[in-house]
């Protein structure tokens, strides 16, 4: 396994060869909390990939033949088959390969992981127009309390469940899927948005002890200061800290 922390391609790049026989390639931002999704799922089912990073404020042309919209993340396999959409990817990668299955075999199981999943696509925005109305000085009081909103939500999900994961009492599909939005929320500036959700917090803490998570966590301080070259557009930022 190898490249979580290369360099990005960027334009200009070479295009990179077949991929080879035995291992999956993904193509990546070591920032980005989608293709996180994807290097979870990669690891926690211990599956021998390569990555690839590529310089999103400055992509190379070969990559749009990988996915025409031009996006991280992408699977690519050594039939040159291409998946995209991050929740694709990590089902795809669950179904393909042997090991712990991810996703629960129970069909209304996997349809309440589906929904929650849906639910949580609703959240991701907000959380990121939060970062950019930091960045532009504006009040983020109503803006706040509809996450906080949006959290209360989730914390009732574990409530009622009962457990402390989202799927039961072991890490499963979907507490990778919303993972990568928690780990950031120090740098989001939005830590206090789960001073009310105790569950929420607890479900932290016990997914940190995942090895999976510990393999692919971003402390917070990086994590801010590629956010600042992120918010400047600078071609820099994909490879922060290399
Ligand atoms: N719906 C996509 C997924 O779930 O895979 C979203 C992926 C996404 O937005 N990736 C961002 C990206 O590739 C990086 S975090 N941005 C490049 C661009 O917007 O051109």
């Amino acid at each position: 396994m190898s490249g979580d922390r290369s360099r990005s391609l960027g334009k200009g790049s070479a295009a990179p060869g077949p991929v080879p026989a035995g291992l999956i390639r993904l193509y990546s931002m070591r920032f980005c909390p989608f293709a996180q999704r994807t290097r979870l799922v990669l690891r926690a089912k211990g599956i021998s990939h390569e990555i690839i990073n590529i310089n999103l404020k400055n992509k190379p042309d070969w990559y749009f033949e990988k996915n025409p919209s031009g996006l991280v993340p992408v699977l690519e396999t050594s039939k040159g088959q291409l998946i995209w959409e991050s929740p694709i990817t990590c089902e795809y990668l669950d179904e393909a390969f042997p090991g712990k299955k991810l996703m629960p075999s129970d069909p209304y199981e996997r349809a309440c992981q589906k929904m929650l999943l849906e639910d949580f696509s609703k959240i991701t925005p907000l959380l990121f127009k939060h970062v950019l109305a930091v960045k532009d000085g504006q009040d983020t009081t109503a803006l706040k309390a509809e996450i906080a909103e949006k959290f209360g939500k989730l914390e009732e999900v574990l409530s009622k469940r009962n457990t402390v994961f989202y799927g039961g009492d072991s890490v499963s599909m979907v507490d990778y899927m919303i993972w990568p939005w928690f780990e950031r929320l120090e740098p989001f500036q939005l830590k206090d948005s789960l001073n009310h959700t105790p569950k929420l917090q607890r479900w932290m803490e016990a997914m940190k002890e995942d090895p999976a998570i510990k393999a692919t966590i971003t402390d917070p301080q990086t994590f801010k200061n590629y956010l600042q070259l992120y918010l400047k557009n600078s071609p820099e930022a994909c490879d922060y800290g290399l």
